[in-house]
């Protein structure tokens, strides 16, 4: 054996557990593989019932195939490469390529059939959370099916019943499986009698993310499984800040932000400058009189949210967790506390024995969001932003929802930073204000006593 039969053995023997059947796949509708992080414009249905399309964030809907009125689609669960953000990439269980996986849209009403090719090196099973579905097809891997084998492809069929907003994920170790990365999201859009309705309103824009969690070391590319709730890099759709996408919308669009929760914690999800309203759940549509305006909401885990708002105010408005840890990259968890520690004279001493020592903490930690720190290879800064006015201190759960007047209607491209109007902004204090009008002569309170007034004392009661 030469030098090059060794290594194509070698090699062929290494993939072949994970290996797939040309010949038994030939029939099967291609699967459409993803390699980009970027946001894909949305699917606009080629056939079948008419539906508008939502746009993944950082990912993309799956393209299906009409085979004698079903709709046909094909999950590859594989090993992935995800760019987390620029610098830093992960290695991650997914499908099609990324993770989460693509985006399934569907109508009301649809028949759709599901094949899943197992490409992973261990068993797993997908269930579609939320659904109204024959048992046998609800993904519980020992209750409901018995798991798809290693380089196996398996088929799921039902009627998507419920229109919603849906998720799906392996229910097959997944414990190891989710904390790989492996979910996707479904939305079953309504069909024509139930579309514009007040319970399911037709809207301009329609976006779906998935929140996620991983633990991977600095310097590392592949996450822990073990951790249980410390995870370090808080993600949606497996990006973290900066590399979310914003939310680009127009001025006066209806707005429907669709978010599942599949990571181990809650998330008090908060948007700045509009109001909305929770209009749905995995459960359903909320009924209009159950519903009230909020500014955050809290998605607890295994839950998903739709929140409605008619984005009325131009500008470029956060739209992130509100636990400040989410919004923040890896950082140490046992850095001591040095807020209001007096280091003067200690950091040259400590250099001389460690030239790159760096105290951090003593007036806060604003600056690690403009210092340079020097971090290992794949691993992202704590907090990485920057903004039109300079360092934007957070990472991970963040991101912007940009409204323009003059953003097209269907142009999801980021329209860049926002210009706010001259005398919109905070500034600087200086000089004087006119005087404000003060009553001639205060009314004489004695020293040392407070005036109480009880509401008997009003005049009418
Ligand atoms: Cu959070």
């Amino acid at each position: 054996m030469d030098r090059r039969q060794f290594f194509g053995s070698a090699a062929l023997s290494a993939v072949a557990a994970a290996s797939v059947s040309k010949v038994a796949l030939a029939a099967l509708p291609e699967p459409v593989i993803a390699t980009s992080p970027d946001t894909a414009p949305p699917l606009i249905p080629p056939n079948g019932r008419p539906y508008h399309p939502v746009v993944t964030l950082n990912g993309w809907s799956c393209p299906w195939r009409m085979n004698q009125g079903v709709k046909e689609f094909h999950l590859v669960a594989e090993p992935v490469v995800r760019e987390i953000a620029p610098g830093m990439k992960a290695t991650l269980w997914g499908y099609n390529g990324q993770s989460p996986g693509p985006t399934i849209e569907v109508v009301e009403g649809d028949r759709v059939r599901i094949f899943v090719t197992n490409r992973l090196p261990e068993h797993t099973t997908i269930h579609w959370h939320g659904q109204r579905l024959p048992n046998g097809m609800d993904g519980v891997g020992g209750l409901t099916q018995p798991a798809i084998p290693v380089g196996k492809t398996f088929v799921y069929e039902f009627e998507a019943r419920r229109p919603g907003t849906f998720m799906y994920h392996p229910h097959a170790d997944e414990m190891v499986q989710m904390a790989m990365g492996m979910m996707g999201f479904w939305v079953t859009h309504p069909k024509a009698q139930t579309r514009g309705t007040p319970l399911i309103a037709e809207v301009q824009r329609d976006f779906c993310f998935l929140l996620n969690a991983y633990d991977i070391d600095p310097g590392s590319t592949t996450p822990r499984p073990n951790t249980m709730l410390d995870q370090n890099l808080w993600t949606w759709n497996s990006r973290a800040f900066p590399g979310i996408a914003s939310l680009n919308v127009r001025q006066h669009d209806k707005v429907r932000i669709r978010v599942g929760n599949l990571t181990m914690t809650n998330h008090p999800i908060h948007l700045h400058g509009h109001e909305f309203t929770v209009t749905g759940t995995d459960g359903g549509p909320v009924p209009p009189s159950a519903r009230w305006p909020e500014v955050t909401t809290d998605i607890a885990v295994g839950q998903m949210r739709q929140i409605e708002f008619v984005a009325d105010e131009p500008g470029d408005w956060a739209l992130h967790c509100h636990k400040s840890h989410h919004t923040m990259n890896p950082m140490g968890h046992t850095v001591p506390n040095m807020v209001g520690v007096d280091h003067r004279g200690l950091v040259q001493k400590i250099q001389r024995l460690v030239p790159d020592y760096m105290v951090m903490g003593e007036r806060g930690m604003a600056d690690m969001g403009a210092m340079e720190m020097p971090i290992p290879d794949q691993t992202l800064p704590m907090m990485t932003g920057t903004g039109p006015y300079g360092p934007l201190e957070m990472g991970g759960m963040f991101t912007t929802l940009k409204v323009r007047a003059d953003q097209a209607p269907g142009n999801y491209q980021d329209p860049g930073w926002y210009q706010q109007p001259s005398g919109t902004r905070p500034f600087e204090w200086s000089g004087s204000l006119p005087e404000p009008q003060r009553p001639a002569t205060p009314p004489a309170t004695p020293e040392g006593t407070v005036q109480i007034r009880k509401p008997s004392a009003h005049a009418g009661h």
